[in-house]
């Protein structure tokens, strides 16, 4: 339905979740611009009517008027008392996951978000989900506040250190919507962007399918899948150029400068120690921003992971 200030809003992909929110909106601006456009009036009219016509004009004095004095507050009490109604309403709904929700666990970290499946099925920076079903994102944060912000579906959380929070949506047609992250989080907090995928529920099975069962292979090709699922490269590059962090190129064996002055050779332990306590030894030059991979990552993993970073040369 045109209302009209939809142009002001993003397509609505998720009516579930946003036509409530989108309701409001209007509602609120719709009445914003009527008493803005009636009181301009009023003021120029009464500017006109009551300016000051001769020497002896004078302002009889008014002590009140009940009629106007109810009417001024009982109107916006009304109007307000509908936007609380509604808002609140709209919030419920918002909190209320149908029962049949499909589920998917979110984690965010400076500065990537990780998507977990029920079948073991990992994406970094995707979302990847069914059309037409309800789903609910359980998020947790690794570091510090995030927040998950999807306009198209008009639902935002904040993603807390320490607690689940949740958002639920159901997207009615495949394609694409952006993901945000809302809350500033250090120096790459606008590049912490992902997408959500919205397939065909048959072609989201599939998907499933073929990404579940944990990551196969030899050591360094589960390590170079690991860096690419943990975001690493985010930080660091494979080719030498100097990002947030200092280059996987040629790091094997290379001889890092500590910011205390410092010098180590880069070995298993050091490599070991940066990935679960990155603040231990930080690398001059470069800002202490990395999330700590403690708890996160099993000791195999991190073996993968030095393994391949060994073959980048
Ligand atoms: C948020 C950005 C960021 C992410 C993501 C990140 N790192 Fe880092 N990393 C850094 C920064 C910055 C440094 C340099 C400062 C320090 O030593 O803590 C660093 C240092 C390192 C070092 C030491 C490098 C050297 O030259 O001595 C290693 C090894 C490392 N990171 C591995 C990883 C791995 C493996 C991952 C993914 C599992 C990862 N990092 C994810 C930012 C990041
Ligand atoms: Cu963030």
């Amino acid at each position: 339905m045109g209302r009209l200030f939809d142009f002001m809003l993003p397509d609505n992909k998720s009516p579930l979740t946003a036509d409530s929110t989108d309701g409001l909106f209007n509602f609120i601006t719709e009445v914003s611009l009527i008493m803005l456009i009636g009181i301009t009036i009023a003021m120029i009219y009464f500017a006109y009517k009551y300016k000051r016509k001769s020497e002896d004009d004078k302002t009889p004095v008014i002590t009140h008027n009940n009629t106007l004095e109810i009417t001024w507050s009982v109107v916006p009490l009304i109007l307000v008392m509908i936007v609380f109604g509604w808002g609140y309403s709209g919030w419920l709904n918002l909190r209320a996951v149908p029962n049949d929700a499909y589920e998917i666990h979110a984690t965010g970290y400076k500065w990537n978000w990780n998507f977990n499946y029920e079948n073991g099925a990992q994406t970094l920076n995707e979302l990847h989900v069914p059309a037409g079903r309800p789903i609910k994102v359980v998020m947790q944060s690794r570091d510090v506040l995030h927040s998950f912000f999807i306009p198209d579906y008009r639902v935002k959380h904040d993603v807390v250190p320490g607690r689940y929070t949740y958002v639920w949506f159901q997207a009615e047609e495949t394609g694409e919507s952006i993901i945000f992250c809302t809350e500033y989080c250090g120096t790459s907090h606008s590049d912490m962007l992902a997408k959500v995928i919205v397939h065909e529920p048959d072609e989201f099975e599939e998907w499933l399918e073929l990404n579940g069962g944990g990551l196969q292979g030899s050591p360094v090709e589960i390590g170079e899948q690991l860096v690419q699922l943990q975001g690493c490269q985010t930080c660091h590059s494979m080719d030498g150029t100097q990002m947030i962090g200092p280059s996987f190129k040629g790091i094997w064996g290379r001889e890092a400068v500590m910011s205390d002055g410092s010098t180590i050779v880069v070995d298993e332990n050091y490599i070991r120690e940066s990935i679960l306590y990155p603040g231990e030894k930080v690398v001059d030059g470069y800002d202490n921003v990395m999330t700590p991979y403690e708890g996160r990552l099993s000791d195999d993993e991190i073996t993968s992971i030095i393994e391949y970073l060994k073959t980048i040369e």
